[in-house]
């Protein structure tokens, strides 16, 4: 039973990719086709085929499933890990350098929702499936050099090695912010991710990303395009309604 007091919004938990930036379309698939060029490999993910690969988290284990598929994979599995291993470890660099030269931009209201949380003393958590490295290098460019003390907890893949949708990396982040699932509140782009936090026991707001457009996000507490209109009272509306029923979704625009 959840006391009345209890139920007020302590924390944000953010996931990375799709949700911060259009990191995926625009960061990650980029940096994989440069990896594959500079590897003298001929393909190319476009948008539609990078959009379906995106149903296997992470960059790693979504190279895995997708060297099962090529004709001239090595036969061996421990080849195709090897090479999925190389061509990651070279798309995580190409992806460094393509935020670096400022290739990625927040997606509307992200910067301006983080301000007033934090402005309010709701804290900022981060739950991402992506390499901390990667983190590092988007983080500075969109919330400034501060942003780990804007961001005091931050759970990468490092650190949950159990990619969404298992909820590791969101119990961590309850776990590491001292908080339970209802005191927060998740906000993704992906239904790995909702499927991730709601196994964590946390309700969450969907910002739909361009690969995840026409997903069904049964199971989210709303879904919207993006946050230009949303506010800090708006977030507390919306974790309120969480609190006072469970398991239905409101679709907005
Ligand atoms: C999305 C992912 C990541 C990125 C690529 O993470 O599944 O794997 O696609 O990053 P998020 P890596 O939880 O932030 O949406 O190559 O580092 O895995
Ligand atoms: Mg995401």
């Amino acid at each position: 039973m959840i006391a009345d007091g209890d139920a007020v919004l302590k924390a944000l938990i953010w996931d990375v990719d799709g949700t911060i930036a259009e990191t995926e379309r625009d960061g990650h698939r980029v940096a994989f086709n440069e990896a594959f060029a500079d590897a003298g490999l001929a393909l190319r993910w476009d948008e539609q085929r990078y959009g379906a690969l995106l149903a296997v988290a992470g960059g790693y284990e979504r190279l895995v499933a997708d060297i099962e598929t090529w004709p001239d994979a090595p036969a061996d599995a421990d080849g195709r890990r090897a090479l999925a291993r190389a061509l990651h470890a070279r798309k995580n660099a190409a992806y460094v350098a393509l935020v670096a030269r400022g290739g990625l931009q927040a997606r509307p209201g992200v910067q301006r929702v983080v301000q007033e949380c934090e402005a309010a003393g709701v804290r900022l958590a981060v739950a991402t499936t992506t390499g901390r490295a990667n983190v590092d290098a988007l983080f500075p460019r969109v919330f400034g050099n501060d942003w780990q003390r804007l961001f005091g907890v931050c759970i990468c893949a490092e650190d949950a090695p159990s990619k969404k949708p298992d909820p590791q990396v969101y119990l961590l982040a309850l776990q590491r912010l001292g908080l339970r699932a209802h005191q927060a509140l998740a906000v993704e782009d992906s239904p790995n991710g909702v499927q991730a936090a709601r196994a964590a026991g946390l309700a969450v707001l969907v910002t739909r990303s361009v690969d995840f457009a026409d997903a069904d996000f049964s199971g989210a507490t709303a879904v919207m395009d993006d946050l230009a209109a949303v506010d800090l009272v708006a977030l507390r509306r919306l974790h309120a309604l969480a609190a006072g029923r469970s398991g239905t979704s409101a679709e907005c625009s």
